[in-house]
């Protein structure tokens, strides 16, 4: 995922990717200094998100999985007999799960991801699993329009992006991305989209800054994996992780303020920080159930249904075009 969308440079698509270097070079230039959230998931940093998904403070992955989990009939429902399912950034398939138990006559899953190797090692379980279901991964960047497979033929099509990753794009973004789900589900389509809803902001800042300090962890990672990957010279000691609620936006926020005055190298250049100076990591945007449907009508979207855990954490919304 790209938070910022500022589409692929062409430098993305030459065999050797220049992309991260590019980005971290331009993000640390800027004023004010900013890195993409999609950086976050190597190795560790994808482990350390799994750790924030079991954390007590972190409460959108079990308030989507409890949706998932009492109105997965329902929602199963919204999708026409016969469907392909088409999940945008399939990681794990946990949350998949609860809708496929309710959709036994569909005609494939579609899980689109980046990973090649991750999606095809799932697929196969998958499979296993669910004998009969036509799994069909296809290894692309959700952010740009891509083809789906020939198999599916004339199935009517559905989207699923669980996880609120809705949530890392900037509005105007957004909208732009919910366009694109469009272009690539086609006519009459169906779309169900996990969003975090805005709440009460200690409840939101302790799921974006945990006790145990794994958010912590997880943001500072970015800067070890800029050291292992590219040459970096950070000191992650000298940088602390900082998330707080924009109310103004609608926002988490996540930082990593440098504590002094440094200067620090990534693959030759070097950059400055000022004490108290931040990195910009990430975007969390926070919506009420009328203003994502706001958005969403934006891209040509029209709401049919959604679904709340009972303490209103979070939503899952059906949408048609
Ligand atoms: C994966 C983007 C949904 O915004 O809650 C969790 C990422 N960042 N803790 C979120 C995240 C810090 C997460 N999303």
């Amino acid at each position: 995922i790209n938070p910022r969308f500022e589409g692929a440079s062409p430098i993305d698509d030459l065999p050797c990717d220049h992309g991260f270097l590019n980005d971290v070079w331009e993000g640390l230039s800027a004023k004010p200094k900013f890195l993409s959230a999609k950086y976050f998931y190597d190795a560790a940093g994808s482990e350390l998100f799994e750790d924030i998904t079991g954390l007590p403070e972190y409460y959108p992955t079990r308030a989507e999985l409890r949706i998932l989990d009492e109105h997965g009939a329902a929602i199963a429902a919204v999708l026409p007999a016969g469907s392909a399912l088409v999940e945008f950034g399939a990681g794990s398939t946990v949350k998949v799960r609860r809708l496929l138990q309710h959709l036994t006559d569909l005609r494939a899953y579609v899980p689109v991801d980046v990973s090649g190797d991750f999606l095809r090692a799932q697929a196969e379980e998958l499979r296993r699993d669910i004998p009969g279901l036509a799994v069909e991964p296809v290894v692309a960047d959700f952010t740009h329009p891509f083809a789906l497979p020939a198999s599916i033929g004339d199935a009517p099509r559905a989207g699923f992006f669980p996880g609120s990753t809705i949530g890392n794009f900037q509005p105007d973004e957004a909208v732009r991305l919910l366009d694109i789900f469009g272009t690539i589900l086609g006519e009459d389509a169906r779309l169900i989209v996990g969003v975090d809803l805005v709440k009460d902001t200690d409840v939101l800042e302790a799921a974006y800054d945990d006790a145990a300090g794994v958010t912590a962890a997880f943001n500072l990672n970015l800067l070890a994996r800029i050291n292992r990957e590219l040459a970096g010279s950070f000191e992650p000691d000298n940088f602390r992780h900082r998330a707080f609620f924009n109310a103004e936006a609608s926002r988490i926020e996540m930082h990593l303020v440098s504590h002094r005055d440094q200067e620090i190298e990534v693959a030759g250049r070097r950059f400055g920080f000022a004490a108290g100076e931040s990195i910009h990591t990430e975007n969390s945007y926070k919506y009420s159930v009328e203003s994502f449907r706001a958005l969403a009508a934006k891209a040509g979207w029209t709401a049919c249904d959604v679904w709340t855990d009972p303490e209103g954490l979070f939503s899952v919304h059906a949408l048609t075009r």
